[in-house]
């Protein structure tokens, strides 16, 4: 017989039919997977298309990098990476996200064509960012965070990951409800590798059932991650690069589809979109 999991779907998105596929174009010199490569609007726009053609549901921007240790952009300059990337791909019919901690980018990505916004900070960076989207009426992405890149390691700290991520998730999506955001339209994300070592990044991905007990749809970001790297890694040697990691990801993306995780977000696209679908298969034969 078969059962399909109920993933809940974010109010104002189209619904898939299995885990859906968020492919990343990060519009930045210094991402720390894939840094400068696509740092121009039309190599941009096309990598996004690229990415849909090869299985992505929806395309995440973004014009500002969260690696460890990254300084902020200002924001004249994130809304000239973003906001001509996601107008050309929204232009193409692509349904896009805006990867930003700022209100301004995000309303101004939202006028150009995106339908989501995903901030990192789950709406802590920017008190104006939970008023923004709440009058956007578009779907949020709250993400567990504690602190900007700069000293985010510092505070890796944590008696029980799971327990406090998912205490610390609930106190934000009530912030956001209170500050006007529709429960329908929030989505939840563990935010792996921010403010989290290896071992509470492999314990999220763990217990991806209490987080989806949150009863949000769950997002799960873990693509070419530094937990992937040091699972990888073998006898004391260095960890292989992001760009290595892409298999690695693509197991995480089938755990995470089996879990019940409503997206997951990825830079390779190709090898995801397999392992999603395979999940959904798996369902099927149950
Ligand atoms: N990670 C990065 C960027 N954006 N958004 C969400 N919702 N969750 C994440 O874990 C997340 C994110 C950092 O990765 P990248 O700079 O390689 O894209």
């Amino acid at each position: 017989m078969s059962t399909t999991i109920d993933r809940g779907t974010a109010q104002g998105l189209p619904e898939w039919d299995r885990c859906a596929v968020m492919g990343v174009v990060n519009v930045t010199p210094d991402s720390f997977s894939d840094g400068g490569r696509w740092f121009d609007t039309t190599a941009a726009v096309k990598h996004g298309l690229d990415l849909v053609a090869q299985g992505a549901d929806l395309v995440d921007v973004g014009g500002e990098s969260t690696r460890p240790g990254a300084s902020r952009v200002d924001e004249d300059e994130e809304l000239r990476r973003v906001v001509p990337v996601v107008r050309g791909l929204a232009a193409e019919g692509v349904t896009v996200s805006v990867d930003t901690m700022r209100a301004t980018v995000a309303a101004r990505a939202v006028a150009a064509g995106a339908v989501l916004v995903n901030d990192v900070s789950g709406g802590l960076a920017d008190p104006a960012m939970v008023p923004a989207v709440a009058a956007a009426e578009v779907p949020f992405v709250v993400m567990h965070w504690r602190g900007f890149s700069r000293g985010m390691n510092d505070l890796a700290v944590y008696d029980d990951v799971v327990a406090e991520v998912v205490a610390e998730l609930r106190t934000r999506l009530d912030a956001v409800v209170a500050g006007g955001i529709t429960p329908e339209r929030i989505v939840v994300d563990p935010g792996l590798g921010f403010a989290k070592l290896a071992p509470h990044d492999l314990a999220l991905v763990a217990h991806l059932p209490e987080l989806r007990a949150l009863g949000r749809p769950l997002l799960v970001a873990a693509s070419r991650k530094r937990f992937l790297g040091h699972v990888l890694t073998r006898d004391g040697a260095t960890p292989p690069p992001a760009r290595e990691r892409d298999a690695a990801t693509a197991a995480v993306s089938a755990l995470a589809a089996h879990e019940g995780a409503w997206a997951v977000r990825v830079h390779e696209v190709r090898a995801t979109a397999d392992a999603v679908r395979v999940a959904r298969a798996v369902e099927g034969a149950r």
